[in-house]
């Protein structure tokens, strides 16, 4: 059987990107999101394209008990994963802390940290025992420095970059890989998503400068992978070549 790649987020984005990066490297491909006629588009595009197969599973990953459930009853060949991306995650507002949405943080948090948690849990069980492995984790340059209005989002890749050190800490005696990705601005739905659809306000995100697209992270995420195997990328952080830091875009 050819290798495995399971990743969260698939429907849109740098999660769609990288299943369309891995099934050109031949990869057969779990995918997962809400939004299922998105997966089943997708997944049919791929398989005819690169004659790869492609399993579809639709679920919130905050739901912890689907999200066991879903990936429990996978067939036994199909939990032989080689790469984990655990790329499903959200920003939701961008507001000081005082005039926060509980609501918001609770979907970040929710998302963000736990629902990457569960999908680990599961999986990095059946890497242990299948003896092989490596997790991407997308952390975010908001989980290596806080910007103004960011704070409960920023959190959340903090955690995801405690989290992936902490995963290879522990994965270590098992020879599992664990790679953290920390993009700055890409230009996907995630600005949209993040001003609710507000598609005005998220196009100014990237006004005046080249952000990156989600290819660049997909190719990222797969010059990580392709190394030898006694090679292991901690992590990267990835910016657009106007951005210097998180609040510092040249803009034209
Ligand atoms: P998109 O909004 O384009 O894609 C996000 C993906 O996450 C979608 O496939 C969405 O699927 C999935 N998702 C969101 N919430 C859930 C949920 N509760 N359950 C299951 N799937 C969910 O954003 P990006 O591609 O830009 O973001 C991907 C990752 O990269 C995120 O973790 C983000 O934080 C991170 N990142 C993004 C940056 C950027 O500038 N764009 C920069 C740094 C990091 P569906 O809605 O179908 O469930
Ligand atoms: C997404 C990039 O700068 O909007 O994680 O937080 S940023």
């Amino acid at each position: 059987m050819s290798k495995i790649a399971l990743i969260t987020g698939a429907t849109a984005g740098i999660g769609e990107a990288c299943a369309h990066v891995f099934a050109r490297e031949r990869y057969d491909l779990v995918l997962t999101g809400r939004r299922a006629d998105r997966l089943q588009k997708i997944a049919s595009q791929l398989v005819s394209e690169y004659n790869v197969a492609v399993k579809v599973l639709e679920f919130d990953v905050r739901d912890r008990e689907r999200v066991f459930k879903n990936l429990e009853e996978l067939p036994d060949e199909w939990k032989k994963i080689n790469v984990l991306v655990n790329n499903a995650g959200l920003s939701q507002g961008l507001d000081p802390i005082q005039n926060g949405n509980i609501d918001d943080w609770e979907t970040m948090i929710d998302t963000n940290i736990k629902g990457l948690l569960y999908v680990t849990k599961a999986v990095s069980n059946w890497m242990i025992g299948n003896g092989f492995g490596h997790i991407i984790n997308l952390g975010s340059i908001a989980g290596k420095e806080v910007y103004p209005n960011g704070n409960v989002y920023c959190a959340s890749k903090y955690a995801v970059d405690a989290l992936s050190k902490g995963m290879r800490a522990d994965l270590l005696p098992y020879g599992i890989r664990v790679t953290a990705v920390h993009p700055g601005a890409v230009e996907t739905e995630f600005s949209i998503v993040r001003f609710k659809g507000d598609e005005t306000r998220a196009k100014k995100v990237y006004d005046g400068f080249e952000p990156l697209i989600a290819v660049d992270i997909a190719e990222t995420i797969w010059f990580a992978v392709s190394r030898p195997a006694h090679v292991n990328i901690n992590e990267l952080i990835v910016m657009p070549a106007a951005q210097a830091s998180a609040t510092n875009i040249f803009r034209k």
